[in-house]
């Protein structure tokens, strides 16, 4: 139709507050440490911040359990550090999106309290309750409404003394799931929604969007989920109104306003298909989504906590697959590492001997797709997991769920540390490290998580002095999103699709092509002789790369026009 939206060739920063800049010493990232490094922010060059959720929340989960959507947890800073974080965004050129949770809520919520008061209350159906099942009492095993089990372990249900009934959660027992089906929930999301962006903030990353409609049967499901319980996930992963829902909330809360506002849905579980009937600009639903086939593909069939090595194979074909599949109708948002995943240089690439090599690899072939690009804090200076050995280290509730769970049916203490060496998301949420200081110059207090291992020799000061900088080359890739329309918006081509080591596709738009040839592995790889012309744009070999050879993680860009 018209011209492309302006974020198909942004670039978007994931800040995760807790763990960024804490300062006021009580070792818990603030606005105000926000403010201090947005500087950071700029000379990278991103476009887009978004803020993981800041929400006043007792912090079950850091801040996706929100009691108040209105309210900045006194945790993080004040309402008006929050209205001047957002000026000094604002005033850097950059747009800011919030975490916008609204699949479940806190049980510390008014809402929660309301219609848990009593069964009759007129707030009762804001949730979802349920009698026991059959003839059991309330609260014994076997009880629940039906057998989903929750992502964080357990039974998706919680007994409730005082109503005699049960709760749905997905998530922990402290984030109960609104029910979506019932208006006035609606009314009230899209009245908060409209608040925050008459604030004046740029958009928001929807959390776990795509659970907002379950199957209001709640039917017990067939398939396994972590040997106990039923995997629910068919039965409220785009579920039967999800549409339905997520095109009146983008009547109510954007149809009158600017186009320059940003709209990311978080999408576990969707298909090709389902990220087109959300992101055809026609539809009017989102702008982009995150979806997760990528990241779980080292997953096996007992989901994150049955790891496997990833198959490179697979990896271009589901890459591949996205990209063909989105072509000049839908949109993706491009990434690897967030606050849910271990960092990607130490679970894809090689965090020792090769680790500016395999980060920068790594950047190069996501930054090179179409889509948009999410940078996750700590990844541009090539961050790598926490490498925690005790369990006492650990802060994620779903790491310390199964741990309890695991050990308790028996898993012997020492497998279960070694699984949640890589798997656990505490992995990425250990503090930003900027210096080579004692706290990394994150905190002057006891930061609330420890910090990564390498500290001293891993952040942004080090980096940035050095001949092989991560950063610098995240700038350059970047810089080329933004000057070269190839980069946004060229179609994908993946070349050699069975080649088992080499990673190669081409950009085209119009006249201009560029191949990207990527090796990641230890092995020198000759390049096939069709691909070894053209003019080198960037690559992580510098002035040493061969044309005719790829060394071990080499990646480069050339155009070959
Ligand atoms: O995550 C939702 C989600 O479906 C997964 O990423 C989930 O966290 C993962 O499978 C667990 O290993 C979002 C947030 O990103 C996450 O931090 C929250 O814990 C979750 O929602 C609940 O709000």
């Amino acid at each position: 139709s018209s011209r492309p939206a302006w974020w198909t060739n942004a670039v978007v920063y994931q800040i995760y507050p807790r763990s960024f800049q804490d300062t006021t010493d009580d070792g818990i990232g603030d606005l105000t440490g926000i403010v201090q490094r947005l500087d950071h922010l700029s000379e990278l060059g991103v476009d887009v911040i978004w803020l993981s959720p800041i929400h006043e929340s007792p912090q079950h989960d850091n801040g996706y359990d929100i009691s108040n959507y209105r309210r900045i947890d006194a945790v993080f800073g004040t309402e008006d550090e929050f209205d001047y974080l957002l000026a000094e965004v604002h005033a850097r050129g950059m747009k800011m999106i919030m975490d916008l949770v609204v699949n479940h809520t806190s049980t510390e919520h008014e809402a929660f309290k309301v219609s848990a008061s009593s069964r009759e209350n007129i707030s009762r159906d804001s949730y979802h309750w349920r009698d026991p099942r059959g003839s059991f009492k309330g609260g014994e095993p076997g009880a629940e409404p039906n057998n989903w089990g929750s992502l964080f372990g357990g039974s998706a249900w919680s007994w409730h003394e005082l109503t005699q009934q049960y709760y749905l959660h997905i998530f922990s027992a402290h984030q109960p799931d609104l029910n979506w089906a019932s208006t006035r929930v609606r009314t009230r999301v899209f009245e908060m929604m409209n608040w925050w962006m008459d604030r004046g903030i740029d958009g928001f990353r929807m959390d776990a969007i795509n659970y907002i409609s379950k199957d209001q049967r709640f039917p017990d499901s067939m398939i396994q989920f972590g040997g106990v319980w039923g995997d629910g996930a068919p039965f409220y992963t785009s579920g039967p109104r999800v549409h339905e829902f997520v095109h009146e909330m983008m009547r109510k809360v954007f149809a009158d306003r600017d186009t320059d506002y940003l709209v990311v849905g978080e999408t576990t579980g969707a298909t090709v298909e389902e990220a087109l009937l959300f992101t055809i600009p026609e539809r009017g639903e989102l702008d982009m989504l995150f979806q997760f086939e990528h990241v779980n593909l080292d997953h096996g069939p007992g989901g994150k906590w049955d790891r496997r090595p990833v198959q490179l194979r697979d990896l271009k074909t589901s890459w591949n697959r996205w990209q063909r599949g989105l072509e000049g109708r839908g949109w993706n948002s491009l990434y690897l590492s967030n606050h849910d995943q271990p960092r990607h240089v130490s679970r894809f690439g090689n965090d020792g001997d090769f680790r500016y090599e395999s980060a920068t690899l790594w950047a190069t072939l996501l930054h090179m797709q179409r889509g948009t690009p999410f940078i996750y804090q700590g990844e541009e200076i090539g961050m790598v997991n926490a490498d925690f050995s005790s369990i006492d280290q650990y802060r994620d509730v779903e790491s310390l769920n199964f741990y309890a769970e695991a050990t308790a049916r028996g898993r012997s203490p020492q497998a279960v540390l070694e699984l949640l060496r890589h798997v656990s998301r505490d992995n990425a949420r250990t503090p930003m490290q900027w210096d080579a200081g004692p706290r990394a110059g994150f905190s002057g207090g006891i930061p609330w998580i420890g910090l990564g291992p390498r500290h001293r020799e891993i952040n942004v000061e080090t980096d940035k002095a050095s001949v092989k900088s991560i950063f610098r080359y995240y700038q350059e890739l970047i810089r080329m999103r933004h000057e070269l329309p190839v980069v946004a918006l060229g179609t994908f081509n993946l070349l050699y699709a069975n080649h088992p080591a080499l990673f190669a596709f081409r950009r085209t738009l119009g006249e201009v092509s560029l191949s990207i040839l990527a090796n990641p592995s230890y092995q020198e790889l000759p390049v096939p002789p069709d691909l070894r012309t053209g003019k080198v744009l960037l690559g992580n070999y510098g002035g040493e790369a061969d044309p005719a050879v790829l060394a071990p993680w080499e990646a480069r860009v050339t155009d070959i026009s």
